[in-house]
């Protein structure tokens, strides 16, 4: 089937290539060269880093995986709209079912898109584990040619697993912290202290691609003496927008265009920095800065810059390359992004109060066979916050982040233009800003910052068929339960969409319902489903205690 399919395809556009990556998906032991012990990470082909995937824009990415690891795995390539292609989007019980341990998965897409992505493990956030690589998508006809590029993908490396670190989080007393196991920094895959030279050569325009893969902080990226100019965020291009300092939130992608010098006078530094914005500072780790040389001659003496510029990405004032105007939302979803207690006041996140649980049944296969019953939300589990859309609606959702916790969401499927920035203390007043109505073209991406006491608002078109989820993507957030399903045009995807074997063939292994609602019936019946765990927003007493300094222990 795949070879016949494969061959027309070759047949109708010359070229376009198949790009295969074999991956046998193992656990990894290893401190990745850090100052810390090692522990158990997940790599590909027993190593980490992962490879990057590269290819251009129009070839077929097909992922042969095997799980070798005796739990289950998937992936998810962020940032691909997966166009008919739901079923490949890589998020266990919505797209699909995770892929059983020992046994193969094939992914298979076409990259319609150019720009800067990446893979990464969406099962038990095993992106915290290592499993996690860019994807970069070449165009030869980008309208922003460069002579060279370079990449710096960062992450960070914890000596804890995230099951630990959870656990620790989810202590009843409020008192756990994985703080106390500090992660350190990679900059692709190697120890940050190791910055390696940047060789800038006179007079040519090099590309520099910034990837955040982090699962918690933020981070800058500067040179010295030389401007940055935006071209692309989170693979859409944008017009050029020149900047001193591109502030990554987690998940995010930037590319900037940097003209080289005409001189081989001088070297400069570059910077990565490490901020402590909204995460517990800790000597060394948050906030940390890593100095790399860019080197035009190795002659030459640096020219050091005492001052490292600073400052917020201003998703506001970027505009897409592509002219669409301010989107009118025809629906406006709230989405309060706010922790709260369980019933044993064990801290917990969530949107709206509802922390997060899986369904019995992928929700895929409940907007498909439920008829007409697939267009009520509550038939995908109350528990898995989910909205329909129609298909072509535009939608509007307000993030709003009332805690000190910042949140990094990222939408599958789509990307959204990016429209009002404020505090939630101040919604009418001066923190409010806002895209012009008209003569601009909003910046669109897929994820976006929503920092501590701030809300933020984006909108977009719902032109992709298929269950789609929204999260935040710092790792504890989303294991904790800020997440949620967007299921667009389910009636839709009864009449077009057909779920490969291969899918279901996963589904068949674990024994995983494949019909009827979050429950698996076939009727307004959600016997079964798992508990619905709406939060409570107060303290529970005993940490209302500690934090008021009345504890007695
Ligand atoms: C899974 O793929 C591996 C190659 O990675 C192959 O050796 C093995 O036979 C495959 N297993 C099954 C059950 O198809
Ligand atoms: C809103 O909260 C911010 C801190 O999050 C504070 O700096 C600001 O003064 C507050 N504004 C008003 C109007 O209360
Ligand atoms: C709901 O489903 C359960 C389990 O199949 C069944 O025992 C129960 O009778 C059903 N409830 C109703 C009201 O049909
Ligand atoms: C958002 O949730 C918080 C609980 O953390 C609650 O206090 C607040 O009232 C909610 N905001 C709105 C506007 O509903
Ligand atoms: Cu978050």
């Amino acid at each position: 089937m795949r070879f016949v399919k494969t061959f027309l395809f070759l047949l109708g556009l010359a070229q376009a290539r198949l790009v295969v990556e074999n991956w046998d998906i193992t656990y990894v032991t290893t401190n990745r060269g850090l100052d810390q012990p090692a522990k158990r990470g997940i790599g590909v082909n027993n190593k980490l880093p992962l490879p990057v995937v590269e290819a251009e824009i129009g070839d077929t990415l097909v992922l042969n995986v095997r799980n070798s690891l005796d739990t289950v795995t998937s992936l998810h390539a962020h940032g691909i709209l997966q166009r008919g292609t739901n079923y490949y989007d890589g998020v266990p019980m919505a797209n699909g079912c995770p892929i059983a341990p020992g046994s193969n998965f094939t992914y298979e897409f076409v990259l319609e898109q150019s720009g800067t992505y990446w893979i990464h493990g969406h099962a038990s956030e095993q992106n915290f584990e290592g499993l996690r690589t860019p994807l970069i998508v070449y165009d030869r006809n980008d309208p922003y040619p460069a002579d060279k590029e370079h990449l710096f993908a960062v992450e960070d490396w914890w000596p804890i697993s995230l099951q630990e670190s959870l656990k620790l989080l989810q202590m009843p007393d409020g008192r756990g912290t994985p703080y106390a196991y500090p992660p350190q920094t990679l900059i692709n895959g190697e120890f940050a202290k190791l910055t390696k030279p940047l060789y800038f050569e006179p007079g040519l325009t090099y590309r520099i691609r910034l990837v955040s893969m982090m699962s918690l902080p933020l981070w800058e990226f500067a040179i010295d003496s030389h401007e940055l100019y935006i071209v692309e965020v989170d693979g859409v291009l944008t017009k050029p927008k020149a900047v001193d300092v591109v502030r990554m939130a987690p998940a995010q992608r930037v590319s900037v265009l940097v003209k080289a010098k005409n001189s081989i006078a001088a070297n400069y530094e570059y910077h990565i920095t490490v901020l402590d914005d909204y995460v517990v500072p800790i000597p060394g780790v948050y906030p940390s800065h890593f100095d790399g040389k860019v080197v035009y001659s190795p002659d030459a003496s640096t020219d050091i810059v005492q001052t490292i510029p600073s400052e917020p990405f201003d998703d506001l004032s970027i505009e897409s390359l592509d002219r669409e105007p301010l989107l009118c939302a025809d629906r406006s979803l709230f989405l309060n992004l706010t922790y709260g207690f369980t019933a044993k006041d064990i801290p917990s996140e969530s949107i709206n109060l509802i922390s997060y649980r899986d369904s019995l049944v992928p929700a895929i296969f409940s907007a498909l066979t439920t008829g007409e019953r697939a267009i009520n939300p509550v038939t995908y589990g109350p528990q898995t916050n989910t909205e329909v859309v129609k298909l072509n609606e535009v939608i509007e959702l307000l993030f709003w982040c009332p805690t000190e916790l910042a949140h990094p969401m990222h939408l599958h499927g789509h990307v959204f233009q990016v429209i009002e920035t404020g505090y939630v203390n101040d919604t009418t007043g001066n923190s409010r800003r806002r895209v012009p109505n008209s003569g601009f073209s909003p910046l669109k991406r897929d994820s976006v910052h929503v920092p501590q006491g701030q809300y933020v608002v984006v909108r977009f078109r719902a032109n992709n068929l298929g269950v789609w989820n929204l999260h935040c993507h710092i790792d504890w957030h989303m294991g904790l339960g800020n997440n949620m399903l967007l299921v667009v045009g389910p009636r839709e995807m009864q009449q077009s969409m057909r779920v490969p074997e291969s899918v279901v063939e996963q589904c068949r292994i674990q024994d995983i319902m494949m019909s009827g609602n979050a429950a698996g019936h076939d009727a307004y019946n959600y016997s079964g489903a798992p508990d619905l765990p709406y939060l409570q927003a107060a303290l529970p007493p005993a940490l209302a205690a500690i934090q008021a300094g009345n504890s007695t222990s």
